[in-house]
């Protein structure tokens, strides 16, 4: 843990759920590059079950890297062409369980019957006397059913055992060969913390791991289990700020957002404004939300706890429905029904670059200066290593104001405003001041990048 990641997590990274290889090595060139995004995470690119649910993803029947998203050679090459511009690849890793039922056959034609692979043999996952079966998990508030019985009818692999843990860093480990620096690792609250680290230690040190737990009230196993050994989803930090968006006259009360709200720290901390389980569950806001929702992500990049995913989904209506049959690119983003492509949005793109220089303009010490709140508690103003600043407006209506930037005198462009339009100029006074009016829900940035 005392080892720099390869991948900066004081930037910014998204999540191209369900996107084709070919697609995200386009968007990478195209689009992730320019902006700066740091990092994809992509869908399972391992072997899955077939249907055409989205989740079918998440029933391993191999590690062989054909699934939905592509071949091999499609997955080598988006690697390649993404890391070539700066763009790393996240591997969602699915390595708790394999797929359910009694068999059938993997998108690749791998075939495999109840609890045995071509990896694994029945003895590798948690069962009962009964090599056939295994108890299901029900008790959150019991460690032991959590990590040792089957999540959903998934059979759980035996992470204690030092076979399954060579195979799983076996798998990570090619991965990490063919060019992949980072890892999510899927249901890690349902693998032991100091058994997964059996296979994490066999990553470099250098890999970025992060493990999905998502904290419950009352339960048995949290998410501070797993900060020895890796990074941790954070899910309250949704949770626990969209409230403030949803309503008027609270985002005056989002300047102390981290550890003081009982959150984890900072440093370990992934989050993210909803994910692929969240959008289609609790999430208190999603795409469908418009504004508010736009609004949340602009707070996420701007602010300074943990390392933000921003979440690009596929239009839905029904809970499996799995993604479009069009490919995803300028013309499919955001048309209403195939890519919605979040990350395109012209404000949540422009902070993208905009937070790196904050970062950069800060040696290490991330934090919100120049604090002001409107009276109404609907407008909120800071300043990022005297490098950025940013104007939210929650309110209803247009709001003008004076505000400290503690920028350079000087022109600069409002990030907010689409890329391909013309530089919006934003003038700092000669004593640091601006005097700008923000439209209603949406948001004013300049820094020492964008200069008009
Ligand atoms: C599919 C079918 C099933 C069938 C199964 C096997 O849908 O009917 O039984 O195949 O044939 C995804 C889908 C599943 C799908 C599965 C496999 O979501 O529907 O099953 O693929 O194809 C728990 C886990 C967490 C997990 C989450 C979904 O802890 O790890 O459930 N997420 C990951 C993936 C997810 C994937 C899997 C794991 C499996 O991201 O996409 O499943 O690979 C509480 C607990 C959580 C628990 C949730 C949901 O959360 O704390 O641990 O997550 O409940 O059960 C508040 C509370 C919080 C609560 C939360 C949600 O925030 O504070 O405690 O609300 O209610």
């Amino acid at each position: 843990a005392a080892v720099a990641t390869s991948i900066d997590t004081t930037g910014v990274f998204v999540h191209l759920f369900e996107w084709s290889h070919s697609d995200v090595a386009d968007e990478c060139e195209n689009f992730l590059a320019p902006m700066g995004y740091n990092g994809v995470q992509v869908s399972p690119p391992n072997e899955h079950i077939t249907g055409s649910e989205w989740w079918t993803r998440y029933q391993p029947v191999t590690y062989n890297l054909t699934s939905r998203s592509g071949s091999p050679g499609e997955f080598q090459d988006m690697v390649d062409r993404c890391t070539a511009v700066g763009v790393d690849i996240v591997v969602d890793a699915v390595v708790n369980h394999m797929a359910a039922g009694g068999g059938g056959s993997g998108v690749a034609g791998t075939s495999y019957s109840n609890r045995q692979f071509p990896d694994y043999d029945q003895t590798d996952f948690h069962h009962t006397s009964d090599l056939d079966t295994n108890c299901a998990v029900t008790d959150y508030t019991n460690q032991q059913d959590v990590q040792e019985c089957d999540l959903v009818g998934l059979p759980d692999l035996d992470t204690s055992s030092s076979k399954v843990q060579d195979t799983i860093a076996g798998y990570l480990n090619g991965l990490w060969d063919m060019g992949v620096k980072g890892f999510r690792i899927d249901a890690a609250k349902h693998q032991e913390a100091s058994q997964m680290n059996g296979y994490i230690s066999q990553l470099p040190d250098e890999a970025l791991v992060f493990g999905e737990v998502i904290e419950g009230g009352n339960e048995a196993v949290k998410p501070e289990m797993y900060e020895p050994y890796m990074m941790v989803t954070e899910f309250d930090w949704a949770q626990d700020v969209a409230p403030n968006v949803i309503s008027e006259g609270k985002l005056q009360y989002l300047s102390t957002v981290g550890e003081s709200w009982g959150l984890i720290p900072s440093e370990t901390a992934v989050i993210f404004t909803d994910n692929h389980d969240t959008q289609r569950g609790n999430a208190p806001l999603t795409y469908k939300d418009g504004e508010e929702y736009n609004m949340l992500n602009l707070f996420m990049l701007a602010s300074t706890y943990g390392y933000p995913k921003v979440m690009s989904s596929y239009y839905f209506t029904d809970h499996d429905q799995g993604p479009p049959s069009a490919g995803a690119n300028e013309d499919t983003c955001g048309n209403g029904s195939d890519w919605v492509c979040e990350h395109r949005w012209p404000g949540i793109a422009g902070l993208v670059n905009w937070r790196k220089t904050a970062v950069a303009g800060e040696s290490g010490k991330p934090s919100m200066d120049n604090w002001a709140s409107s009276d109404d508690g609907n407008t909120v103003a800071f300043s990022r290593g005297g490098a950025a600043f940013v104007v939210l407006n929650r309110a209803g209506n247009d709001v003008s104001g004076t505000y400290k930037t503690g920028l350079p005198a000087g022109d600069y462009c409002n990030v907010i405003v689409g890329s391909d339009k013309d530089c919006e100029t934003v003038t700092v006074n000669g004593d640091g001041t601006v005097d700008v009016t923000t439209q209603s829900m949406t948001a004013v940035a300049i820094h020492t990048g964008a200069l008009a």
